[in-house]
């Protein structure tokens, strides 16, 4: 009977009245308003106006096991530690490739280099997914280019906001961070036995805490709009599929136009780490192998392959 109300709600945007919903399903409205309260304990926000019955807020955007049962391999909790980490757990048990866990809450997301992931609850995306790939361990880092150009072109499509990666792996609007991507591997001499790729999308939230509020923004920030968690998920899921079966089958330089289109970085000057020394110049592409090339001042050409590139802006900061 909840899912039956529910969907009515979801396709209706004007009041529908309990008796109403009582007749379409021969039960009584007092069976209506049970099922009606269940579902607002479940979390999905339904107004109820005497006389004009129930309506499904166009705002909500509940993130269950109901919402995601679009994909066949979801793992979903409402709180976790960090979808990275328990994705890591269901990849040791051998669950199948491309299998997402995801959850409302993380209270240990995690960064790159040990740095931590802001994941308040219920306004943003933590989403991990789980691959097998059969290649040397050295391309591995190509996984997180591959994932975030998936992640760009979702938002894009989605929002229409101009979105851009910044090499290796944040999805910058506006100068400011709304995606970050934590790819994480285990490997025995020469073999990977699973990798992780996990992804936080601010998407609805509207405050940051005072250390990120100066680089940090969200899709509902930057629009306006309030988004479904779910629905994002959903394309995110399949682009990331699609994406990485082109990645397996041709590799990364299939991809490298796309990517080199989608980069804040390509045509700006950079600073980066170089084997332990700061390297600043232009950068000018990214290699078949997902490195970012740069120009650097003194007239050399040096391709990074890992770490980070912040970018010069036109009041001279970097981002
Ligand atoms: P990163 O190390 O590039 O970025 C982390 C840095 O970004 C932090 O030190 C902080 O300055 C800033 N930051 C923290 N939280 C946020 C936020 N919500 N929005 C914008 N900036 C922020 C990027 O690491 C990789 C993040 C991956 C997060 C996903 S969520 C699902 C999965 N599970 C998990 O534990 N991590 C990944």
């Amino acid at each position: 009977m909840k899912e039956k109300i529910l969907n009515v709600l979801k396709q209706k945007s004007d009041y529908v009245s309990g008796q109403e919903l009582a007749d379409m399903f021969g039960v009584s409205r007092t069976a209506v308003w049970k099922a009606v309260t269940a579902l607002k304990k479940e979390g999905y926000v339904i107004e109820s106006v005497s006389r004009h019955g129930y309506r499904l807020n166009e705002l909500n955007d509940t993130l269950n096991e109901r919402e995601l049962d679009f994909y066949e391999n979801v793992y979903f909790w409402d709180t976790l530690d960090s979808t990275n980490d328990r994705a890591k757990r269901i990849a040791l048990d051998g669950c199948p490739e491309f299998s997402i866990v995801t959850c409302n809450e993380q209270e240990g997301g995690k960064g790159r280099l040990g740095r931590s992931w802001s994941s308040p609850y219920g306004v943003n995306i933590y989403m991990s997914m789980v691959l097998f790939p059969v290649m040397e361990v050295s391309k591995t880092p190509q996984i997180t280019l591959v994932v975030g150009l998936a992640a760009v072109k979702t938002i894009k499509d989605i929002t229409k906001l101009d979105a851009l990666i910044k090499w290796p792996n944040d999805i910058i609007i506006n100068r400011k961070k709304v995606v970050g991507i934590l790819t994480e591997m285990q490997a025995e001499i020469g073999r990977i036995l699973f990798v992780v790729t996990g992804i936080g999308i601010n998407v609805n939230q509207t405050e940051f805490d005072e250390d990120i509020r100066q680089k940090a923004t969200s899709l509902c920030l930057e629009s306006g709009k309030n988004y479904k968690r779910s629905e994002i998920i959903k394309q995110l899921a399949e682009n990331i599929k699609q994406y990485y079966n082109i990645f397996i089958s041709s590799g990364f330089a299939a991809l490298k136009d796309e990517y080199e289109k989608m980069c804040i970085n390509i045509g700006r000057n950079v600073r980066a780490q170089h084997s332990g020394n700061v390297v600043k110049g232009k950068a000018i592409g990214i290699s078949d192998n997902g490195e970012l090339i740069i120009c650097a001042d003194e007239g050399s050409i040096v391709n990074i392959s890992c770490g980070e590139a912040s970018v010069r802006t036109p009041d001279n900061k970097y981002i």
